[in-house]
């Protein structure tokens, strides 16, 4: 594949900076982030090289699920700003030449949306059809699909003696697509901030958005392959495209769960028809034995590998993908499939470069460019997540796993691992807030933090400023076809990249032990050059056939020319 666009496909050779507002800084005294203390950060995020941000959900909204329960589309949370914040946001964001990409939840409203409250407990209510209702079915629940945070996903309207689904919180009731009407105040939804100069969306959960509208029970499992990419949402992308992205050239992600290559293939096709490209999530499953995320369990390195090579051999000349190992939702990486004690700022290292030297669009989620890591919580009430809390209560109250047993599991799996504040500096709350903040702040912040790694040369953030400049820089990272290597080495992760003038050979060491390879019979190792390492020694060193990494290495190749 080519750059056949690159004015409007700016986004091919970017990179994209995940911000989570309430965990970001606070500019005030209140303990949570806010748009204020954002643009206090532009500068940094600048000396970073990033391209784009994307601002998870600053809306109006309860919280609930921390602003992906939505009350009003059209106005900004008190709790992060105002409007007149949000203009200057965007303004100050352009003047550095960096865009700006909203988050658009439209598979659910909140229930405090007054299209719900209205809807609740009237049937005759003009938006009583822009959610789904159900008669109840023998007495109960209309199915028994499950609510991706536990328990069923209906709630009972008593007064109209209705069940209305919710996929995730019982305070997140799922639009009902099906209603033309809906579309079209979706249409205008994003369109109000495609009008302000917003650069583009993430689309939240967008390929759920579609009902098998019989709404079968499901004897095999929780109901997801009744409505994962569903019968209409090929159509409804199309649909919103046409009249809104295609219109203000906007960038579009869309966050499918588990989603597959082929949906993939055609949600991010490169004629442009539905989205620029697609999250896929099967990577960050490989520590889900047989699919279970509630369990302590080590990763799957072997199926990690497998993964990769079929979404970037399946998605290159077909779609576009994006690429990330972190995120509000996801533990952190570095405590997750690295090291996070002796070997910190090495895996850290090595897990961006083994992603940054794909294809696609790399995203970096805030504070992974220091190598932030889990806070490793040890009481129940530092958790906030709704997700966590509902599953401490399921788990342990419900099923009697004992307290230390999910307390371990929450320690690795819980989204809040990630949610804990950003950490700035070694000074007070981590310089993230002059006052208590909403959630504790990992221990190690004196020594994990920004000011530290903006002073040191070697650190974790100048490794990502340089992925992301190498990005710009070298074609083969963006346009290069994709091989495994060694898809059956224990310890290494080893891919090539290769286009019509150069090869890019990526050796990932994901072990704390030395190991060994041989690069693939034909390379040209005379033209060969060490690219980017994360051992300061390596980039001045000859390439040889043969390869010793040591610990958590990871060593990039070019070789300019074709293989
Ligand atoms: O997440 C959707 C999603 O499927 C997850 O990554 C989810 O957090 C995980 O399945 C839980 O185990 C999106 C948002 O990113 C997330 O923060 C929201 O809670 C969710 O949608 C609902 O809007």
């Amino acid at each position: 594949m080519t750059l056949t666009n690159p004015q409007t496909d700016w986004w091919k050779t970017a990179t994209v900076y995940q911000i989570y507002p309430k965990s970001f800084c606070d500019s005030g005294h209140k303990g949570t982030g806010d748009i204020q203390g954002i643009i206090s950060k532009l500068d940094y995020l600048k000396m970073l090289g990033i391209d784009a941000i994307w601002l998870t959900p600053v809306y109006q909204s309860p919280m609930v699920d921390n602003g992906y329960d939505i009350s009003d589309y059209y106005a900004i949370n008190p709790e992060f700003g105002t409007m007149a914040d949000f203009d200057q946001l965007l303004q100050e964001a352009h003047q550095r030449g960096i865009r700006l990409i909203m988050d658009i939840v439209v598979n659910h409203t909140s229930t405090a949306h007054h299209w719900f409250q209205s809807a609740l407990g009237d049937k005759n209510s003009p938006y009583r059809d822009y959610y789904v209702w159900k008669d109840p079915v023998n007495g109960g629940v209309p199915n028994n699909w499950q609510s991706k945070f536990g328990g069923s996903a209906w709630a009972l309207d008593e007064q109209t003696e209705q069940y209305y689904l919710h996929l995730f919180a019982t305070e997140q009731a799922d639009l009902n697509w099906e209603n033309p009407v809906v579309r079209r105040e979706v249409k205008d939804i994003i369109s109000f901030w495609a009008e302000k100069g917003v650069d583009g969306f993430r689309l939240d959960v967008i390929n759920l958005i579609s009902k098998q509208q019989d709404f079968p029970n499901d004897d095999q499992g929780d109901g997801r392959r009744f409505y994962t990419d569903g019968p209409r949402v090929h159509e409804y992308l199309q649909e919103i495209s046409e009249a809104v992205f295609q219109k203000y050239g906007s960038v579009t992600v869309g966050e499918m769960s588990s989603t597959t290559l082929e949906h993939c293939q055609r949600y991010s096709s490169l004629d442009g028809k539905e989205l620029s490209m697609v999250f896929n999530f099967h990577h960050l499953k490989v520590d889900y034995p047989n699919g279970e995320k509630w369990t302590q369990a080590p990763f799957d390195f072997l199926q990690l590998k497998q993964i990769f090579n079929h979404w970037q051999s399946g998605l290159n000349g077909k779609g576009w993908g994006a690429l990330f190992w972190c995120n509000h939702d996801q533990p952190r990486v570095v405590s997750r499939l690295g090291n996070d004690g002796r070997y910190r700022v090495e895996s850290a290292k090595m897990l961006a470069a083994s992603v940054h030297m794909m294809q696609g669009t790399p995203y970096v989620y805030q504070g992974e460019e220091i190598g932030m890591t889990n806070p490793g919580y040890e009481r129940i009430e530092q958790y906030h997540d709704v997700e966590s809390t509902n599953m401490y209560d399921i788990m342990v109250n419900q099923h009697g796993v004992p307290h230390a047993k999910m307390m371990a599991i929450l320690a690795q799996k819980s989204r809040d691992n990630s949610r804990t504040p950003m950490q700035w500096h070694a000074g007070d709350y981590a310089g993230f807030s002059q006052v208590a903040p909403w959630l504790d702040v990992a221990s190690n912040y004196q020594h994990i933090n920004a000011e530290q790694a903006v002073q040191d040369p070697n650190s974790v953030f100048y490794f990502y400023q340089r992925l992301i400049e190498l990005r710009k820089r070298v074609a083969v990272i963006t346009d290069g076809d994709y091989t495994d290597l060694l898809p059956e080495h224990p310890a290494l992760f080893a891919y090539r990249r290769c286009n019509s003038q150069q090869t890019l050979i990526c050796l990932n060491n994901y072990y704390a032990e030395e190991t060994e390879c041989v690069l693939p019979e034909g390379s040209d190792v005379s033209s060969a050059r060490y690219l980017l390492g994360n051992y300061a020694d390596l980039e001045a060193q000859t390439v040889h056939a043969h390869q010793v990494l040591r610990p958590y290495e990871t060593r990039v190749i070019l070789i300019e020319s074709p293989l």
